[in-house]
C-alpha cells in the first residue's frame, strides 16, 4: 500500500492530493494513509502537508526504483517492465538469463554491480548509487550483421540526452561517450543468434553520474558527470536516455535507414577530423579520422596516405 500511495503522489507531482482521495482510491483508512506518507517522507521524499488540501510531492530522492522511473518515462515499449536490484553481479548477465521469456524493452537496472563487465572480459567500475548500470532486452527484426547499429543508437541516445541537459558529451567510436576527452559511459552489446536471425540483444549501458573515486588504473581516463562539474539527477538522465533511445530505435527499425544514424554519429563524434591512434593487437598506428560511413564504420587515413575502413576495434585520441 505504501508503494501505491507513492504512485499516486508521483502521478500528481507538484499538486495537492487529499488524504480522502488516497484513502478512497486504495480503500484504506485516513490514518493508514498518514502512516504511509510518513514512511515515504522518511525515505527522503519532500512532501508538503497542508490541512484541508492534503499532500503534495515536491521532490524525490535520487532513487532508481522501477515505479519512479516508470512514472517519468514517456516511452511505449522501452521500460514497460523494469527489474530493479540494490546489488547484482552484472545487469547484462542477468538480462541474458531472462531474455528469452522477457518482452522487448524490459530493463534490468542495479544500484551497483559487483562484476560489471566491459568488452572482451574487461571490468566496468560500478560503485553503489554513483552511476546508472542498466541492460535493455531487445528483439529487433534485423540481421545479425546490423547489430552494431544498436550500439550506435545507444551511444546517440546517451549523448543526445546529456546535450539536452547542457552537458557537452561526444561519442568516441565505437562504444564510448566522453566528456572533456574522458570516458563517462560505456556500452556493451551482447546478442544471441539462432540460425540467421537475432534471438535477442542485451544492450548494457553504464554511465558514471556521481562517481568521484575511480581505481588507480582508470583514474586518468575515466570521469563522471559530477566530476566534470554537472550536478544532475540519475533519474532525470535515465528517463531522457530511454526516451531518446526509443525514438531512435523505433525510427531505425521502421525505416532501416543507416545513413541517418551515421550522420548523427558524425555530428556528435569526438574523433572526426582528429589525429588518433588505431590500436591493433600491441601495435599503435597514427592516423587521421576522416569519416564514419553508412555502415557505421570508421574511415581513417594512415600517415603513408592509405585509407582504411575499421569495422570494430580500439582507437585512442
Ligand atoms: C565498455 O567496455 O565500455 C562497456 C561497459 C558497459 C558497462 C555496462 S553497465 C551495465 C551493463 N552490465 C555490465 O556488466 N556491463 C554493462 P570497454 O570498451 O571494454 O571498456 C572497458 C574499459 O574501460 C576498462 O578496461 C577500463 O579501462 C575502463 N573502465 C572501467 N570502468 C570504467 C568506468 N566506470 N568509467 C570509465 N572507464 C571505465
Amino acid at each position: 500500500m505504501k508503494e501505491k500511495t507513492l504512485k499516486i503522489l508521483l502521478e500528481n507531482k507538484g499538486e495537492f492530493i487529499s488524504g480522502e482521495y488516497i484513502s478512497e482510491k486504495l480503500n484504506i483508512s485516513r490514518s493508514a494513509v498518514w502512516k504511509h506518507i510518513k514512511a515515504i517522507k522518511d525515505e527522503g521524499y519532500a512532501i508538503e502537508s497542508v490541512t484541508k488540501k492534503g499532500y503534495k510531492l515536491i521532490d524525490y530522492p535520487d532513487v532508481m526504483e522501477s515505479e519512479i522511473i516508470k512514472s517519468k518515462l514517456k516511452t511505449n515499449i522501452i521500460g514497460k517492465e523494469i527489474i530493479y536490484f540494490e546489488t547484482i553481479d552484472s545487469t547484462n548477465d542477468y538480462a541474458k538469463k531472462i531474455a528469452k521469456k522477457s518482452s522487448e524493452g524490459t530493463i534490468v537496472i542495479s544500484e551497483e554491480q559487483t562484476k560489471g563487465k566491459g568488452r572482451m572480459g574487461r571490468f566496468w567500475h560500478s560503485s553503489k548509487k554513483d552511476g546508472i548500470y542498466m541492460s535493455i532486452i531487445l528483439k529487433p527484426d534485423i540481421l545479425p550483421n546490423d547489430a552494431p547499429i544498436i550500439t550506435q543508437i545507444a551511444g546517440l541516445s546517451v549523448v543526445k540526452a546529456l546535450n539536452k541537459l547542457n552537458v557537452d558529451a561526444k561519442i568516441k567510436w565505437p562504444n564510448d561517450i566522453l566528456i572533456n576527452n574522458k570516458k563517462v559511459c560505456g556500452i556493451l552489446t551482447e546478442m544471441s543468434i539462432e540460425i540467421d536471425r537475432i534471438d535477442y540483444i542485451v544492450l548494457g549501458i553504464g554511465i558514471n553520474v556521481k562517481t568521484l573515486d575511480f581505481s588507480e588504473d582508470i583514474k586518468n581516463i575515466a570521469t563522471s558527470i559530477l566530476k566534470e562539474g554537472y550536478n544532475l539527477n540519475r533519474l532525470d538522465i535515465i528517463t531522457l536516455v530511454l526516451d531518446e533511445f526509443e525514438n531512435l530505435y523505433l525510427d531505425y527499425i521502421n525505416t532501416k535507414n543507416k545513413q541517418i544514424i551515421a550522420n548523427m554519429c558524425k555530428e556528435y563524434s569526438a574523433l572526426i577530423g582528429k589525429d588518433i591512434y588505431v590500436i591493433q593487437f600491441n601495435d599503435r598506428k597514427r592516423a587521421k579520422c576522416i569519416d564514419i560511413n553508412k555502415e557505421g564504420n570508421l574511415i581513417v587515413q594512415y600517415e603513408d596516405g592509405s585509407i582504411k575502413e575499421l569495422i570494430s576495434g580500439e582507437v585512442s585520441i
